[in-house]
């Protein structure tokens, strides 16, 4: 159902509901939730730059990362909001070495998945930033949830979606019925629909990669992206480069205009040989959303990101992900 620019995302997530005659309004109450943790954040984020909330806080994560105190701030906000909604029965986080329960007596049938505030190194240089999600439902019975109910493949996804802090506040967001973004207008504090069933473009425009990881690449990755320099009229090659390394910002943009991202594995560190980008609640919900958008995401030795069945709750992938036929090649090439 393609509904008109404005409509606030209350509206769009209660008209999809309407669809499903036998729908709970559990996953509906659960992404309202979000939304209200979303925008605190982003009022937050925003403010940055004059409050005393911008630098580290002192502390590293399990990625071995300093955590920024607006990381932490991310974090909180998600987690004691969503701990009491009633609609989850475990989450974990990227700030969080295990799985995080929810409170006693509000378990509910969904899990979150999330990276509270990713590319945060970027907050103090004014770069965009960004909160990325994914909801499945659980697996478990009842209750508490467990690790059972989180390690689960992106393709059982029921939803996927990122919060991007940058000129504006932008919600983009799937329930598996087309990829939509909502704009937020901060006067009045609410999310309107501003890019209805976006389609990302069959090729890309742009090459996003870090370049400057070249010499640690594998040798047929090198060669790909070799190529991808090269002279080509009949495929407008080479690209021009865009990385801003904030990758909800760099998604974003090529899922508007066309591009292709890839943070493929590396040799430069031991501790991380299938890459730097974790499936669980950044390739995997990235996967769902270009996938609805018409685009693909694969690993760098062509598996399908969505096929993966994680095995650790920050389990790394290698990725490619964008326009379909860029990515159909990659496959073609490094498979
Ligand atoms: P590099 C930010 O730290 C992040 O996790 C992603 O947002 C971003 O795409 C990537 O790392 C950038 O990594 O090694 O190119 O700085």
């Amino acid at each position: 159902m393609r509904r008109p620019l404005g409509v606030t995302v209350s509206r769009h997530i209660m008209d999809s509901q309407r669809l499903h005659p036998k729908a709970t309004g559990d996953l509906s109450g659960l992404l309202n939730e979000l939304i209200v943790a979303a925008k605190t954040i982003g009022a937050e984020v925003n403010m940055a730059g004059l409050a005393d909330i911008l630098g580290m806080s002192g502390k590293t994560n399990i990625q071995g990362e300093e955590v920024q105190k607006l990381d932490e701030f991310a974090n909180r906000t998600i987690i004691n909001r969503m701990a009491r909604s009633g609609y989850l029965c475990v989450m974990t986080s990227e700030e969080e070495d295990d799985i995080i329960p929810v409170q006693d007596g509000y378990t509910g049938k969904y899990t979150l998945a999330f990276d509270p505030l990713d590319g945060s190194s970027n907050i103090d240089v004014n770069v965009s930033i960004g909160t990325i999600f994914s909801v499945h439902r659980r697996v478990t019975a009842s209750g508490q949830g467990d690790k059972r109910d989180i390690l689960q493949a992106g393709r059982k996804q029921v939803a996927a979606g990122y919060i991007l802090y940058g000129s504006s506040t932008m919600l983009v967001f799937t329930t598996g019925e087309g990829v939509h973004g909502f704009t937020l207008d901060p006067s009045v504090g609410e999310f309107y629909l501003s890019h209805a069933d976006i389609k990302t473009p069959e090729r890309s425009k742009y090459l996003s990669i870090n370049a400057g990881n070249r010499p640690y690449w594998q040798q047929n990755v090198r060669d790909y992206f070799d190529l991808l320099g090269e002279y080509d009229p009949e495929k407008d090659r080479p690209y021009s480069t865009r990385y801003i390394g904030s990758l909800v910002a760099d998604f974003h943009r090529n899922l508007i205009t066309g591009g292709l991202f890839a943070y493929p594995r590396d040799s430069r560190n031991p501790d991380q040989p299938h890459g730097k980008l974790r499936l669980l609640y950044e390739a995997s919900p990235l996967a769902m959303l270009i996938e609805e958008a018409g685009g693909r995401a694969i690993t760098d030795d062509g598996r399908n990101i969505l096929d993966i069945e994680p095995e650790d709750l920050h389990q790394r992938v290698p990725l490619i992900i964008g326009s379909k036929a860029d990515v159909d090649e990659a496959e073609e090439f490094l498979s």
